[in-house]
């Protein structure tokens, strides 16, 4: 029974993106796979916590960072590692990448490299939905970095003068690239300025990935009684370097006793002691069985065809 329990469902959709990205990061040097790669190894809970707020139906926007909100909202595993391959049976026929991931039969729009464009697309979304009548939600996951860009405050403005169907869920890991928030915002209180364009904010200090499910729930649930758009910011912490597998405490904009105390209050663990050894080691091998297939699935799937290259492109 304790395998459907909030904290397991929480913890499995946590170690799914986990092990999902430790296995990226372990197969990446041999090239097998063919696009840059930006880990969420860390950032876990925001995506975990949101998508366990939202039912099937709901949507979500993901970025380039977005293997943990593709996988969290349940979109097929076998298809992310496929298109991470670049084979033809990856969720965006092995053409994307791991920046462009998709799955629009899951509600998971479609991903882009550029910072802050899938904004807009996800409140286009968003006003479609309200004048079909429906009751789904959309949740926009973005970047700190991405609130940097005008169409994030274009795009708020006009949310909340529509009154869309639409959560923003801040993924604050407090840095574009290698520039932390101290050296590109004005003032740190980014809930402050959200809040003097009218939508309704919540705030997890510390990626407690319990409160960002409560935070979540709470939003969504107002959002659906036709209140106004959301914003929720987590703060969360990226383990790995900006791009890539590695590590890049070398570079010199963070350091190592920062990175130690985020892992110290790693968010699979903080859910994990709330269970019993045992329901962990029935989610844990789920989980690698889970993985393992996945894996076999982009290794054996097939390149693209020749003439697929000039399908669904404009010219
Ligand atoms: C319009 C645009 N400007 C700059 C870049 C280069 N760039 C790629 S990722 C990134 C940082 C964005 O940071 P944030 O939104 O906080 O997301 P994070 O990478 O931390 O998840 C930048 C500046 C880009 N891809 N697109």
């Amino acid at each position: 029974m304790e395998e459907t329990s909030l904290a397991a469902r929480l913890y499995r959709s946590q170690k799914l993106i986990r092990r999902a990205e430790e296995e990226i990061a372990r197969i990446y040097p041999t090239d097998k796979i063919k696009s840059p790669v930006h880990l969420s190894i860390g950032q876990e809970a925001a995506a975990a916590g949101v998508c366990e707020a939202l039912q099937p139906e709901d949507i979500v926007s993901i970025t380039y960072r977005g293997h943990a909100g593709y996988i969290a909202k349940g979109a097929p595993l076998k298809k992310m590692f496929a298109e991470l391959f670049g084979k033809s049976l990856g969720c965006a026929a092995g053409k994307g990448g791991s920046m462009h991931l998709v799955s629009m039969q899951d509600g998971v729009l479609g991903a882009s490299a550029v910072v802050g464009t899938t904004i807009p697309v996800a409140a286009g979304v968003a006003l479609a939905l309200k004048q079909r009548q429906e009751k789904r939600v959309v949740v926009c996951f973005l970047g700190d970095g991405a609130t940097e860009e005008g169409v994030f405050c274009e795009t708020i403005n006009f949310a909340v003068l529509k009154r869309l169907p639409i959560l923003f869920v801040c993924e604050n890991n407090g840095f574009a690239i290698h520039s932390p928030l101290s050296k590109r915002w004005s003032t740190l209180d980014l809930l402050s300025r959200v809040k003097t364009f009218g939508l309704s904010c919540h705030d997890v200090p510390d990626g407690n990935p319990f409160v960002v499910y409560q935070e979540a729930a709470k939003a969504v649930m107002d959002i659906r009684r036709g209140g106004v758009p959301g914003f929720l910011n987590v703060a969360v912490y990226r383990w790995k370097q900006h791009v890539g597998p590695g590590e890049d405490f070398h570079v010199g904009y963070r350091d190592q006793a920062e990175y130690k105390r985020w892992v110290k209050r790693d968010p699979i663990e903080l859910v994990g002691k709330t269970l019993s050894e045992k329901t962990r080691n029935v989610i844990d091998n789920e989980v690698e069985e889970k993985i393992a297939a996945a894996i076999k699935f982009a290794e054996d799937a097939p390149w693209p065809n020749q003439l697929e290259t000039f399908s669904q492109v404009y010219a």
